[in-house]
């Protein structure tokens, strides 16, 4: 297991300092979409071994909560840190587990060490407001406190930046965070662990337990889902896990964040400007092989400017390179597995058989071996929304539909189960307004003149409906990482009581 991909996985994991029992000789087979061999074998978490995780997570809260802010945003500041001098590394082996082209691979190491700034600043603006009373002589405020064990269950498809969307927040917030990566990208994980345990021991005196990965498959996920102890889950994932996390939280009335499933939709208007939004929807649609949460799926194209746009796309879409992402600089890296492949194939299958004319979408068997899946992107033009147009299928295929009118086309986009990202390509302001209005797009990201996806960490991130409804990253999205609690002082002799309520006794 030291040849080829394996090897290469072997030594990246060495220079970042993972320990080899941890991915060596147990039941988790990792495989890379690369090649499609296997490059690791982990031992897995089992009921009990989680449990413990959550127990030391807890001792680890009572002290970290009273670490000051500022301070905890020190631990975040030498993550950060890591994070840059380790860059090359977990982005090749984010390539590696999650077939990203190596630009965006080291992309998301880059969104991983913006989030730390980000939160770095944080940690000295967690401000709660201060409220005018009705009552003299009192004071009425909001403190925002620590919230607890913080579970982050995260996707194959952003390996690690989505857990240092959450960890970031989490410790800042005063919380200690438990990973359960996607069991098919397990190693990033370890790696990234790793480069937090070298900032904690620059850190110094932090509590044990602040910070660990526990590894395995639904099982895993579920014992750190149902547990008491943990006041927060954020899990990112398809719509369908979501539904079943979402009320197993609720249940015991425990905290969650969900970023589910994207059918992202854009609009391209007669004044748009056609170069550009080709360029924005062959990223947009095409980039990760489709497999981002907010990949565009779907196209509406004024009917004026269909013939014009159209066939640049197709002709892009027939002319991108499709490659290995380690060893090429293609463009478009592999499909995550088998399963993906097939998922794709049967919505082309519905799509031929709603009347959909398909553009690519067949295997590039040059670009890997048997075991990888490697594919063309698929263009579909559409007659009409139907079929597999209104589900979100994780592979690269953008339906493309015609429109007329702008309300019906933004009520198109909208009449879909998820919620998440959206663009409007248009240099009319009349437009541009209108869709980003309460009676434009229903998504959390609305966008103008660039893509679905691609989002900077400084806004928060989520989306609505299916989605989930979940915020993460920036803007106020620390907020659902802490606890508020509303303080009224009564620094006066006397005791009004509110509404003016008499008590006299
Ligand atoms: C995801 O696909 O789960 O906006 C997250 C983007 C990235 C994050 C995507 N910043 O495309």
């Amino acid at each position: 297991m030291t040849e080829g991909i394996a090897g290469d996985t072997r030594n990246i994991l060495d220079r970042l300092g993972v320990d080899q029992a941890l991915y060596t000789g147990g039941t988790l087979k990792s495989r890379s979409p690369v090649t499609g061999e296997e490059i690791a074998a982990l031992p897995e978490d089992d009921a009990a071994s989680v449990s413990a995780a959550i127990g030391r997570a807890s001792d680890a809260f009572r002290i970290w909560r009273n670490v000051p802010a500022p301070r905890r945003g020190e631990l975040v500041r030498l993550l950060g840190e890591e994070l840059r001098a380790s860059k090359d590394d977990l982005g090749r082996l984010v390539s590696v587990e999650a077939g990203k082209s190596s630009s965006e691979g080291a992309g998301e190491v880059q969104e991983m060490i913006d989030i730390c700034d980000f939160a770095v600043g944080l940690s000295r603006q967690l401000y709660g407001l201060t409220i005018a009373t009705e009552r003299p002589g009192h004071r009425m405020m909001e403190t925002w406190h620590p919230l607890g064990v913080v579970g982050i269950i995260s996707a194959f498809n952003f390996p690690v930046a989505v857990w240092s969307w959450n960890a970031a927040l989490a410790l800042v917030c005063g919380n200690p965070v438990i990973w359960k990566p996607s069991e098919k990208t397990p190693l990033t994980a370890l790696a990234s662990q790793e480069i937090l345990n070298r900032a904690l021991a620059r850190f110094g005196n932090a509590p044990e337990g602040l910070s660990q990965v526990i590894i395995g498959a639904r099982e895993t996920g579920d014992a750190l889902v149902g547990d008491q102890r943990v006041a927060l889950v954020s899990a990112t994932g398809s719509t369908r896990m979501g539904r079943e996390v979402g009320p197993k939280v609720a249940a015991r009335f425990g905290r969650s964040i969900l970023e589910l499933g994207g059918n992202n939709a854009g609009i391209v208007c007669p004044s748009a400007d056609l170069d550009m939004a080709l360029r924005a929807i062959a990223f947009g649609a095409m980039g990760t092989a489709g497999q981002r949460c907010t990949s565009m799926r779907r196209l509406f194209v004024h009917d004026s400017i269909y013939d014009q746009l159209v066939p640049g796309l197709v002709r892009a879409y027939g002319s991108v390179s499709v490659g290995n992402p380690l060893t090429t600089q293609a463009l478009v890296g592999p499909l995550i597995d088998g399963v993906a492949y097939e998922g794709m194939q049967t919505a082309l299958q519905a799509a031929t058989a709603a009347g959909g004319k398909v553009h690519g979408g067949e295997r590039v068997s040059e670009a890997g071996p048997e075991a990888a899946y490697y594919v063309r992107p698929a263009l579909v033009e559409m007659p009409r929304q139907t079929g597999p147009a209104l589900e979100e299928t994780f592979a690269p295929i953008l339906y493309v539909m015609r429109y007329s009118d702008l309300s019906e086309a933004i009520d198109a986009q909208n009449a879909v189960g998820a919620g998440l990202s959206s663009s409007i390509f248009t240099t009319d302001l009349r437009e541009s307004e209108l869709f980003l209005s309460a009676s434009g797009s229903d998504c959390g990201i609305a966008n103008v003149n660039i893509g679905t996806s691609g989002a900077e960490i400084g806004g928060a991130f989520g989306g609505e409906k299916e989605t989930g409804g979940g915020r993460e990253s920036g803007s106020d999205a620390w907020k659902a990482y802490m606890r508020r609690a509303t303080n009224t002082v009564n620094y006066s002799r006397e005791l009004p009581l509110a509404q003016g309520v008499v008590f006299d006794i």
